[in-house]
């Protein structure tokens, strides 16, 4: 791929994890000047870097921040903090990896950012648009960092973008660009909910169509009508573009129906909403919605830890949720799968990231049978729903407890899910470990 030149610049790269590491490894191919910094103590991206600029590598001194022309911030290191913002105060410029990317990018793009759904979405936008024969690569909070496509072959660049990355980008420009919804998430990092609201709308600068939820007025971008089109369900006040029927179980568009919701194979109405998201980007990036772009979306399994069936005996289905990171997401989880068993054991806990988790209270009410809880913030579930809860040290334990409730109540056609609500962090590497743990545990128990 052709990537445009970059200005020349002294930078500082803040933090050397996945996306830190991809940032060295462009600035070296494009022969500009860099320094690292990391605050930890085992310094993830340290071995790699040696192999190629380990002279770049320097302490964490915040005082040397005002040397350099620009600071590229990881995702993880908030911008909000002091030693940033007196840099940027003396006219150092702050900037993220996805800034980087779009000052040199010239494939096409579609931007991805919600509390929820974000990375199944990216996946299948990138699954649909590759079956048409266009080449399409999903990256950035995905898990790929956004510069590391600039090697590659690719017509798309189908980017799944956090709040921390869209805070610190200005030039992107994108086919189109949706936030998918939005509920309380990462208020450890934002001052009020307002703020976390503002980073996502970021999204919408510089993008040609802006797709929003009509069921959720914070995604709306509220300027040029002309490029806005809408999702959502049929029975919104707002009329959607692109629309999920419930009643006549289709996904369509202006009253055409695209596919009968049971040809999905990702199952709940969430997912049902992804899916229509996805076809919608797929048609607002320039493609056709074809029968290979439907096919694809029919096919689409959906991925590792979101709504995972794991095991299944006559009497207990395991579901692996780990990525409900969130309320919203186990609230999701919840509210899919209620109808389709007759007891539902959630486990849950972890750290919920300053968020308040009282909405969480109804589903528990009104969906589960039992709550077990460990890890950081389990107590604040547990008071939730005090009758049904029971408090835990870890996974081995919650697995155990949920055994002993199914035998001691003898309850019929049982859902044990891990949808936890909160990060992982507290307790694991990250959430692909906790559902794995889940998982492992699960089979053993079935067996
Ligand atoms: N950290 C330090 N000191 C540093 C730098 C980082 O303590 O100097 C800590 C951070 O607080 C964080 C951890 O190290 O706890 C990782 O931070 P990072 O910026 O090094 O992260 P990367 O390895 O670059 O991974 C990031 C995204 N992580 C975050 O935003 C925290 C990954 O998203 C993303 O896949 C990757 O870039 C590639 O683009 C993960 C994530 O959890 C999946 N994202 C959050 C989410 O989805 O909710 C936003
Ligand atoms: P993200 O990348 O935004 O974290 P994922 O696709 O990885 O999104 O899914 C994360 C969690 O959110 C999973 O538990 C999944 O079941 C749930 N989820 C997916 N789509 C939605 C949605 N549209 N609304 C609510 N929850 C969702």
């Amino acid at each position: 791929m052709s990537i445009k030149q970059l200005t020349d610049k002294k930078r500082l790269i803040l933090g050397l994890g996945q996306t830190g590491l991809s940032v060295a490894r462009f600035l070296k191919k494009a022969g500009q000047f860099f320094n690292v910094m990391d605050t930890r103590k085992e310094v993830p991206g340290i071995e790699e870097l040696d192999q190629f600029a380990a002279e770049s590598y320097l302490e964490w001194q915040p005082e040397l921040f005002v040397n350099y022309d620009e600071l590229v911030v990881s995702p993880g290191i908030s911008i909000n903090q002091p030693d940033i913002q007196t840099a940027a105060e003396q006219g150092v410029a702050i900037v993220g990896d996805i800034e980087l990317f779009a000052q040199v990018n010239t494939a096409k793009v579609v931007a991805i950012t919600g509390s929820n759904g974000k990375s199944t979405v990216t996946d299948l936008v990138a699954n649909a648009i590759s079956a048409t024969g266009f080449s399409a690569v999903a990256a950035g909070n995905f898990g790929f960092p956004a510069l590391e496509t600039l090697g590659q072959k690719c017509d798309y660049v189908v980017l799944e973008l956090s709040s921390f990355q869209l805070e610190t980008t200005d030039s992107l420009n994108s086919e189109v660009a949706t936030i998918l919804n939005i509920s309380e998430d990462h208020l450890d990092r934002y001052d009020s909910y307002q703020d976390y609201i503002n980073a996502k709308k970021c999204i919408y600068l510089n993008a040609k169509k802006r797709l929003f939820n009509v069921d959720d007025e914070n995604t709306f971008a509220n300027s040029e009508a002309d490029k806005n089109v809408s999702f959502g369900l049929k029975s919104s006040k707002i009329s959607p573009d692109y629309c999920l029927d419930l009643d006549r179980k289709v996904l369509s568009k202006s009253e055409q129906e695209i596919l009968p919701i049971e040809d999905l194979q990702l199952q709940g109405t969430h997912n049902a909403l992804n899916a229509l998201a996805a076809l919608a980007l797929v048609e607002q990036s320039g493609i056709e919605i074809n029968d290979k772009v439907i096919s694809a979306v029919k096919k689409y399994r959906g991925l590792e830890h979101r709504c995972e069936l794991v095991f299944k005996t006559e009497n207990v289905s395991y579901i692996n949720d780990s990525k409900a990171t969130n309320v919203g997401a186990t609230i999701a989880a919840l509210t899919s799968f209620a109808p389709l068993f007759e007891n539902i054991i959630l486990i849950a806990g972890g750290d919920a990231k300053g968020v308040d988790l009282s909405s969480l209270k109804n589903s528990l009410k009104t969906t589960v049978n039992s709550v077990v809880v460990f890890g950081k913030d389990a107590n604040k579930i547990a008071e939730l729903s005090k009758e049904k809860s029971h408090v835990v040290e870890n996974m081995a334990q919650a697995l155990a407890k949920a055994k002993q409730i199914i035998e001691s109540k003898s309850l019929n056609q049982v859902l044990v899910l891990l949808s936890p609500a909160c990060a992982s962090l507290d307790q694991y590497k990250n959430y692909q470990e906790r559902g794995n743990e889940f998982s492992k545990l699960a089979r053993a128990q079935a067996c």
